[in-house]
């Protein structure tokens, strides 16, 4: 095991432990102070494995502040998943280093990741190397128009499975496959299941989750992590969250 990554392998005894894990992604944007805390005791509480913070575009600088709750509150691996190089916290234990390789932008491919590497570096952030793939969920995203790329079309596994191949051989430790926050559709079961045939990497799968039913039919697929955003957001009950991660958990 790589001992420089001990996040990624913390999530990974988890996922193994338990079928998969579940995080929980806070836009820094949408929640108060008070919000942050509610939530953070809350996940603690109900068997919730992590938290991702970030967002495509964030409007206020509180980034700082909601990392350190969230870490300090909930005593959860509380990472990063930045939509840019402004999006470091020192206070986090982690950063997704994200690679947008379903786009052809260079800035999202390499660029922002020059930008942030001295920053990561001073913190002393873990980063770990994921592949970042939007596919289309049905709703022109926050990250799609940011970043000015497409999506990989939903019907199209064999192009996804491509690109978790290209990343696995690049290096990369983890395979997001990205509805986009507010998806329509969800990232297909048969999507997850080819990639998971091909790539032997970790498979998280976020956007357009909305229901623990749907976290449950994603792992069955092959996810390791199930990610949600929204739904959280519109109700941070404690006995959601544990809707969620009982959904997720499957052993
Ligand atoms: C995480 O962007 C997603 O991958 C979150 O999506 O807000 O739709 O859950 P939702």
């Amino acid at each position: 095991m790589d001992s420089t990554l001990n996040t990624l392998a913390t999530l990974e005894r988890v996922a193994e432990k338990r079928g998969a894990g579940y995080l929980v992604l806070v836009d820094p944007d949408n929640l108060s102070p008070e919000g942050v805390a509610q939530l953070a005791e809350a996940a603690r509480d109900s068997d919730v494995d992590g938290f991702l913070v970030g967002g495509s575009l964030l409007m206020r600088n509180s980034l700082d502040d909601v990392v350190r709750q969230l870490r300090e509150r909930s005593g959860l691996p509380t990472v990063l998943f930045p939509g840019g190089s402004s999006q470091l916290s020192r206070h986090a234990d982690a950063i997704l280093f994200l690679s947008l390789m379903s786009g052809r932008n260079p800035d999202f491919l390499i660029g922002e990741h020059v930008r942030a590497a001295p920053i990561i570096h001073e913190y002393k952030l873990e980063a770990i190397p994921t592949a970042y793939l939007l596919i289309e969920g049905g709703a022109y995203t926050s990250v799609q128009f940011m970043s000015g790329t497409h999506p990989i079309p939903r019907d199209k596994n064999d192009i996804a499975v491509a690109h978790a191949l290209a990343a696995q051989y690049l290096g990369m430790r983890l395979i997001y496959l990205e509805g986009g926050s507010g998806a329509k559709w969800s990232v297909p079961e048969e999507m997850i299941a080819a990639v998971g045939a091909y790539a032997e990497l970790p498979i998280i799968v976020g956007g357009g989750i909305t229901k623990p039913e749907m976290a449950a039919s994603k792992v069955r697929a092959g996810a390791r992590f199930i990610v949600t955003g929204n739904v959280i957001e519109r109700d941070p009950s404690a006995s959601l969250l544990k809707e969620f991660a009982d959904a997720a958990h499957q052993r």
